[in-house]
């Protein structure tokens, strides 16, 4: 086992060592009691990208895996690399790590009685929730645009504006399929009950993807969202992110918020939300 020092060790970019030979017998079994339940329900809810990226990174199911080996078959698909960091960074050093290609992923994964709800981002949440879209390479691309541009939104006072995109893409997005709707974001596929909600439940607004419109939209951190937003593919997301932001935090200052379960009359709305939990 590894002295408490060891884990404690962290370098000035906030990245440790993941300790992989520290984790429990019990750790290991949470992680593929969860594992095994999101695999099954996401089968036919999950993006074929989301499902084809597990598939290649088949060592994820036997328990938490070791970071270097899930980094050598990301590092051969599209040059991205995991690394592990204590809990949340500040939010530079965060953007610095994508921007380079890089994913900081937690290390600790949730308790027993945690199983269907934490509120911080665990191991469980970090790898099998983000790593998957990593493998394909017109995500990863977007992921390494969204780190350059947060850097650049924290210069040009955009970061709130910036951060409700990754919200309602990154964690919390939709994508139309000629199938039907599907599910990407991590928050959505790392959760038994929003994997379910997100698709079927019928309060809930789905309005297709508007880059400006999401920018000036709330979120929720403390329960299934209100809305969620449907891009058409990777690539809109990818050519949306393309353009200079800085143009559109200007404009951005002067609009008013849109509340997270608020539908404007020139939104393309997929289905209108009935606004009531049924689940
Ligand atoms: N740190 N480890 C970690 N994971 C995140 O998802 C994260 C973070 N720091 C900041 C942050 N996210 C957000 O504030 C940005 O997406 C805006
Ligand atoms: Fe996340």
């Amino acid at each position: 086992m590894a002295t408490p020092a060891a884990r404690q060790e962290q370098r000035p970019d906030y990245t440790i060592d993941q300790d992989w030979s520290g984790y429990t017998v019990a750790e290991h079994a949470i992680w593929r009691r969860l594992f095994e339940r999101q695999s099954r329900l996401l089968q036919d809810r999950a993006t074929p990208e989301f499902l084809a990226g597990i598939g290649q990174l088949g060592v994820a199911a036997e328990g938490i895996p070791d970071f270097r080996r899930l980094n050598d078959i990301l590092g051969r698909a599209t040059g991205w690399r995991i690394v592990a960091v204590p809990g949340l960074v500040p939010d530079d050093i965060f953007f610095e790590h994508l921007a380079n290609r890089r994913f900081p992923s937690t290390c600790f994964i949730r308790k027993p009685e945690q199983i269907d709800y934490i509120e911080e981002p665990d191991v469980f949440h970090d790898v099998f929730g983000h790593v998957p879209l990593l493998v394909n390479p017109v995500f990863g691309d977007y992921m390494q645009a969204y780190g350059a541009g947060g850097l650049k939104a924290l210069r040009l006072g955009g970061l709130t504006n910036l951060a409700r995109l990754y919200w309602y893409t990154v964690e919390f997005g939709l994508i139309r399929r000629p199938e039907g709707l599907r599910i990407y974001g991590s928050g959505i596929v790392s959760s038994a009950g929003e994997s379910v909600f997100a698709l079927a439940d019928p309060a809930p607004n789905r309005i297709a993807f508007d880059l400006l419109r999401i920018m000036r939209t709330d979120y929720r951190i403390d329960d299934f969202q209100e809305s969620y937003f449907v891009i058409d593919d990777f690539e809109q997301l990818f050519t949306a992110t393309r353009p200079d932001f800085t143009p559109y935090y200007a404009w951005l200052k002067d609009q008013s918020t849109i509340a997270a379960g608020q539908v404007l009359a020139e939104d393309r709305v997929l289905h209108r939300g009935t606004g009531r939990r049924q689940s």
